[in-house]
């Protein structure tokens, strides 16, 4: 395939100007927009920014990843231009360090919200932060926490499908918006709005101190994870598994199956 980026009409460039001019406000969160034509992984770029002293609110898009990772040592692919793969950079000032674990799910339902309103889909969070549509996997999320003296900072990438086609999904239970007839799987209008919505839900979490309950995250976060009240079975890194009803996620983001809170964990769905 050529990788000229007007070959295919239906994936056009993204505009930096016009993101910059729409996201990089006064006062506003976002410092700087910047879309890449390819590169490794936006997360490991945002990483290296941040050991460097990079602000907070820096926004790394990037056309095209090599090498983009997901959880655990997995990796995230896409074809150029198919998807939405970027970075944001984050220094919660204020917020003690063992309330970050809410970060990732604070990215999710930003997602969420902004793949329902311009997108139109029913998309819902699988815990932590898999967004679904019909039970399909359309996004994931990556974050990762930078130490002191660089830090404390954390890097969230966010991975979405937007119009792959079904020969291009890398494995048969992924989807894409396209896919799962978005009235809109338009880039643009999707990154906006993603951008705006993690803003907003980031602003009220850090000045409530990284409350779950007093920034309403929590609360909106059940409302949007269709993981919590089901049977579930929760994987564990050790390669052991638990069984059971997922009743809550605790002050910490961590799932809560039969009176155990777990961190790191795949969950899959049972009927
Ligand atoms: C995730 O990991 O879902 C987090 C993915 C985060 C990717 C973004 S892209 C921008 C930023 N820069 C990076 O380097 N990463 C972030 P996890 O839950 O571990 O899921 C990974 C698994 O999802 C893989 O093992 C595949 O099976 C599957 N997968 C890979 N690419 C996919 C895609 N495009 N759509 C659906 N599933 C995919």
């Amino acid at each position: 395939m050529s990788q000229s980026p007007y070959t295919d009409l239906e994936r056009p460039p993204l505009s930096q100007r016009a993101l910059r001019r729409a996201l990089v406000v006064p006062n506003g969160l976002w410092t700087d927009v910047r879309v890449v034509a390819e590169t490794g992984s936006t997360n490991s770029d945002l990483a290296k920014a941040a050991r460097d002293g990079a602000p907070e609110g820096l926004v790394l898009v990037a056309e095209r990843q090599t090498t983009g990772r997901g959880r655990l040592g997995r990796l995230w692919t896409s074809p150029p231009r198919a998807g939405l793969t970027l970075s944001v950079l984050l220094r919660p000032v204020g917020v003690d360090i063992t309330r970050f674990g809410w970060l990732p799910l604070l990215a999710g339902v930003a997602l969420t919200e902004a793949v329902r309103r311009i997108a139109e889909v029913d998309a819902v969070l699988k815990w932590p932060n898999d967004l679904l549509v019909d039970e399909r996997k359309c996004a994931g999320i990556l974050a990762e926490a930078i130490p002191p003296p660089a830090g404390p900072a954390v890097v969230i990438g966010v991975g979405l499908n937007t119009t792959l086609r079904e020969h291009e999904l890398p494995r048969p239970d992924a989807t894409s918006l396209a896919l799962a007839g978005a009235v809109c799987a338009d880039r643009a209008p999707i990154l906006h709005a993603f951008l705006r919505s993690l803003a907003a839900w980031y602003e009220r979490w850090r000045d409530a101190g990284g409350d779950p309950d007093a920034s309403g995250l929590r609360e909106a976060y059940a409302f949007h994870c269709a993981t919590l009240g089901r049977e579930v079975l929760v994987h564990l890194p050790d390669g052991s598994q638990v069984r059971g009803r997922a009743d809550g996620v605790d002050i910490d983001g961590r799932i809560v199956v039969e009176s155990q809170a777990f961190a790191a964990a795949d969950v899959v769905h049972l009927r």
